[in-house]
């Protein structure tokens, strides 16, 4: 019998960067840092209930250490390991109002600007459902070996060199993409790697989930009312009813619907005219994804990736997943316009 050997995350990056002859390994050791933030994060999430990491932010453990929040955990983890790479000159996070710029020479030179959400489904965080890390990853327009500045941080989608997220889940996974395509790497606890569990990841053009949290239906606009109405209708010929399932975690709903088709779905109300979800290091990244994964991901009028950023924190409203469920739920917004 032929013995099957794993493939670690770090081994699949070297393999993926030999199939660039130019490639300098510099986005090879970005990734290589958030596998390693990525299993710190992981390691606290696991204690969570555990410790006194609950506890407030800034107030005081008996070591007297100040308690961290684990989303504030995550972010410090993210940021002190992309430094570590010297290949990340800057990062904005969901945590920070303002971009952080790294000062010293190394990172200065380094060409690659992070985004990201550290710890994504902060409701769920005390109650031990499944949260995540999404990321982004963009090449500065500033010059090397200068501070960047936040117009590196307004790109459009289009421009992502990588994006991807973790889930802590029942297992923690590592899903990312570098535009050829998505793969899945699950975190094997007992040799502390993530190994290769998901190659080539695409997801069904028509799918049977809905997730939205239909509490807010009275003020969803009235062509997502009609689409929920529509993905309750019985049609055999459909699979309609489809089920509806939401978490409460972008990363998890996403990821649930990304291998098994469904619609995801964060629409704008009369109160939140953007909706609630932010462009830049939650649907842009996604929508990276969910494309390179065969499926869509919309504002609603517009393809996410397209979309021109105006600030660091602006929010979208997101509908993403199966193909002909983002259209058939456009076609419904458009007619109700
Ligand atoms: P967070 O970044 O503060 O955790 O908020 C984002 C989360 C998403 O993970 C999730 O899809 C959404 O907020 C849930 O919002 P709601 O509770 O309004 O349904
Ligand atoms: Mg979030």
């Amino acid at each position: 019998m032929k013995g099957y050997r794993i493939k670690t995350l770090n081994e699949f990056v070297i393999e993926r960067q030999a199939e660039y002859p130019y490639a300098k390994g510099e986005l090879t050791r970005l990734l290589h840092h958030i596998g390693i933030a990525a299993k710190i994060v992981h390691k606290k999430v696991n204690k969570a209930g555990l410790v006194d990491i609950l506890g407030e932010a800034g107030a005081v453990n008996v070591q007297g250490e100040d308690q961290k929040k684990l989303d504030v955990f995550a972010d410090e983890q993210f940021i002190s390991a992309l430094r570590a790479s010297g290949e990340c000159c800057g990062i904005g996070s969901e945590e920070n109002q303002e971009i952080v710029t790294f000062d010293d020479d190394l990172s200065k030179e380094g060409k690659y600007i992070f985004l990201m959400d550290p710890l994504d489904g902060s409701s769920n965080i005390d109650v031990n459902v499944s949260i995540g890390t999404i990321f982004s990853i963009y090449r500065r327009i500033s010059p090397r070996g200068t501070k960047p500045v936040l117009d590196d941080f307004l790109q459009p989608g289009i421009k992502q060199i990588a994006a991807g997220y973790i889930i802590y889940g029942s297992s923690t996974m590592m899903v990312y993409t570098t535009g050829r395509g998505v793969n899945g790497f699950t975190l094997d606890t007992s040799i502390g790697e993530f190994c290769l569990s998901h190659q080539g990841i695409t997801t069904p053009e028509d799918g049977t989930i809905y997730s939205v949290n239909e509490g807010n239906y009275v003020h969803f606009p009235e062509g997502v009312k009609q689409y929920i109405k529509y993905c309750q209708e019985k049609d055999t010929s459909t699979k309609r009813p489809y089920s509806s399932r939401y978490i409460g975690s972008l990363v998890a709903d996403f990821h649930r619907n990304l291998l098994k088709g469904g619609i995801f779905i964060y629409p704008e109300t009369a109160k939140a005219p953007n909706g609630k979800l932010r462009l830049l290091y939650e649907c842009n990244p996604i929508a990276f994804i969910t494309e390179q994964a065969g499926g869509k991901a919309s504002s609603g009028n517009q393809r996410i990736l397209e979309i021109k950023p105006d600030s660091l924190h602006q929010r979208i409203p997101f509908y993403t997943g199966s193909l002909n469920m983002v259209e058939k739920v456009e076609s419904l917004l458009k007619n109700n316009n």
